[in-house]
Formats: structure tokens, C-alpha cells, sequence
């Protein structure tokens, strides 16, 4: 598993800049600089132009049905004095534009949207069931089409890392919200998953929003190529506090690490009292429980606006849902978990 957060190429880097460092009293070697991300860009913002000017893919066999998979998707080198064949779309004519600041630096990146997918989306921060395929598209203008990480069976990705786990690259905590899991999905008796409607494209993107300098690809600074079928999403709270983590980005800006609201540096999505009023936020929030007998057909509860699962257990069928609200006592807009000044325990009442 190659995918890893960007934190810890950075942290690579800074070891690799210690160990050159500490050469350099007896070479006259260079230190390890890592290159400037707007310059960078600009460089990597030709590459994928030149890849998505000079390569089509097979659009005409996606154009009926959406059961498709990634590994349907073939992309083929024009070449010079080639017209794009009939049932072909060159990439360039095919992509959206998309584009980010991240690291203080703007970013282009492109997304081929094959198939939106009939499920919901996931938040950035959820986990996210794929099959994809990575490859190099410098390799690729250089005439060597090579994956360096795919896999053809469903694995599961962290869109948001806690800090400790691995997690995706920041390409992917864009693009996956932006398409739909499949709609439905079957068990066959050999324990193979089918899956109706997934999402389906490829995202093309510059070093910046991949690995960077890392080298997990090989080399640094590659730009990179996912084909992606986005398969399942489960929604994450990180802390376990009852608060789905996409809730805990107060301030909306798709970044969980910023929003700090007792300010004791542990930000809300991985802090079990985000108010620090000494009542755990699972504790300030209002539980439920339900049973869902389906022996009697019973039907699944409706959960209110601010309402969400927290745990789900089935015995012989008979599905236990709880559940917690998130309550707001003295009508502030500040809800009891993040107001200091509320400290009712819902789970002692
Ligand atoms: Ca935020
Ligand atoms: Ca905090
Ligand atoms: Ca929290
Ligand atoms: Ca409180």
C-alpha cells in the first residue's frame, strides 16, 4: 500500500536533509532543497497538458450502461498526423479543469467524470471503498506506461489521516466527494462483491496535490494519473465523540486541523471534549436507542436533522441503532458540546 499522507514525505524530506546535512563535513555534497511548489507547478501544469493534448481514451464504450469498470478504461498515445478514431474523445476535450490552494500555492488539476455513480458521496474526511490504478504520466510522455500502485480488489482509504494512520494524498480528499458510491451491491456464494453504479473517472493531477518530492512513485515530482471505481463510503468520527468528522470543520473551509474550540491544540475532530468544560461531547449530546425487528418487517427510524448513528448491531435479525442528537439547551446556535458554558450530562439524567 503505497498511498501515504503527505506529512510523512515531508517528515522523509527533513530526515534526508539531517543525513545530507551531517555529510557535509566531509563531502562537498549539497543539501537536499526541496523545490519551490509555485514553480513547480508551473512545470507540472505543462506535463499535463501535454499528456491530456496527446492521448484519447475509449469513450464510446462507456457511453451505454453504468456498470463499468475501471479497468475498461484504455487511454492510447495520438500519434503525429493521427485524428482522434471515431468512438475516441481526446482528453483534453473530455476533462474538467478543477482547481485548489493548498500549501499557500494554486493548483490545476483535471477529473475525467465517466460515471457520477447512483450512491451517496462521501465527506472529505470519511473512508472511502475503491479499485484504482496509480500511474506516472512523465513516465507516460516518455513512452512507459507503468502502475505503481492499483488494486483490482476493493480496499478501503482514509480521506482524512488522525495524525498517526495513513491516509490518502490531497488529490483524493478532493475528487472522492465529488463522485457518488454505487448504488446497491450483491454477495455472491463465493464471497464476491458486485456493485451497481459506482463511480467511475480518472483524476490527473500535479506533484503538488500527490506525493511532491516524496518518492513513492519512484521519483519526485511526478505527476500522476488515478482511474478510480468509487465503490463505498463509510462516514469516520475520528474521535469516536458521537460528531461525524466533516461536522467537526466548523468553519467549513474542508480543513478539520484548523478548527481548535478550547484551544488546547488538539483539534475538534480528534478531541473527545471539544469545549473542554470537563463533560465529554459524547456525554453533551442526547442519546437514542432503537429496535428494528425485521422478523416483523419492522421499518428503519427516520433520524432528525441533527441526529446520527452511532453504533448498529444485528442479532437474528433484530438490528439495535443508537443514536445521539446533537441538543442546543439555551437556544444560542452554539450547540451544548462546544458552549462552555452548558455542562449537562445527557448520559446521567
Ligand atoms: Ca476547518
Ligand atoms: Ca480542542
Ligand atoms: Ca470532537
Ligand atoms: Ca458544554
Amino acid at each position: 500500500m503505497k498511498i501515504k499522507i503527505l506529512r510523512f514525505s515531508l517528515l522523509l524530506v527533513v530526515l534526508l536533509n539531517i543525513l545530507v546535512s551531517c555529510k557535509n563535513d566531509d563531502d562537498d555534497s549539497v543539501d537536499f532543497v526541496e523545490e519551490d511548489r509555485t514553480e513547480q507547478q508551473a512545470k507540472d501544469k505543462d506535463s499535463l497538458i501535454a499528456y491530456l493534448t496527446s492521448h484519447y481514451y475509449n469513450s464510446g464504450f462507456f457511453e451505454t450502461g453504468t456498470n463499468h469498470k475501471y479497468t475498461d478504461i484504455v487511454i492510447t498515445a495520438l500519434e503525429e498526423g493521427e485524428t482522434v478514431p471515431d468512438g475516441h474523445t481526446l482528453l483534453m476535450s473530455a476533462v474538467e479543469l478543477r482547481t485548489t490552494t493548498y500549501f499557500e500555492t494554486d493548483y490545476e488539476y483535471y477529473v475525467l467524470n465517466i460515471n457520477q455513480g447512483g450512491g451517496g458521496s462521501p465527506a472529505f474526511t470519511d473512508m472511502v471503498r475503491v479499485r484504482y490504478s496509480g500511474s506516472s504520466i512523465n513516465e507516460a510522455l516518455d513512452g512507459n506506461y507503468e502502475t505503481f500502485d492499483s488494486s483490482v480488489t476493493p480496499i478501503n482509504f482514509n480521506l482524512q489521516t488522525d495524525g498517526f494512520s495513513f491516509s490518502v494524498i490531497k488529490a483524493w480528499q478532493l475528487v472522492m466527494p465529488t463522485f457518488n458510491a454505487s448504488s446497491s451491491y450483491e454477495i455472491d456464494d463465493n464471497g464476491i462483491f458486485t456493485f451497481t453504479n459506482p463511480g467511475l473517472g480518472i483524476m490527473f493531477i500535479p506533484s503538488g496535490l500527490g506525493y511532491f518530492s516524496g518518492t513513492s512513485t519512484g521519483s519526485s515530482y511526478d505527476n500522476l494519473m488515478f482511474k478510480f471505481e468509487l465503490l463505498q463510503y463509510e462516514v469516520e468520527d475520528h474521535d469516536s465523540d458521537g460528531v461525524p468528522s466533516y461536522l467537526e470543520d466548523r468553519d467549513g473551509d474542508l480543513d478539520v486541523v484548523d478548527d481548535d474550540t478550547d484551544e488546547d491544540f488538539s483539534p475538534n475532530f480528534i478531541d473527545i471534549d471539544d469545549d473542554g468544560d470537563n463533560v465529554a461531547t459524547l456525554d453533551e449530546l442526547i442519546p437514542s436507542t432503537y429496535i428494528v425487528n425485521t422478523n416483523n418487517n419492522d421499518e428503519e427510524p427516520v433520524l432528525g436533522a441533527n441526529e446520527y448513528e452511532i453504533s448498529r448491531v444485528t442479532i437474528d435479525g433484530v438490528i439495535t441503532i443508537k443514536t445521539v442528537t446533537i441538543a442546543d439547551s439555551n437556544n444560542d446556535g452554539t450547540p451544548d458540546y462546544l458552549d462552555e458554558t452548558i455542562t449537562i450530562n445527557y448520559n446521567e439524567i
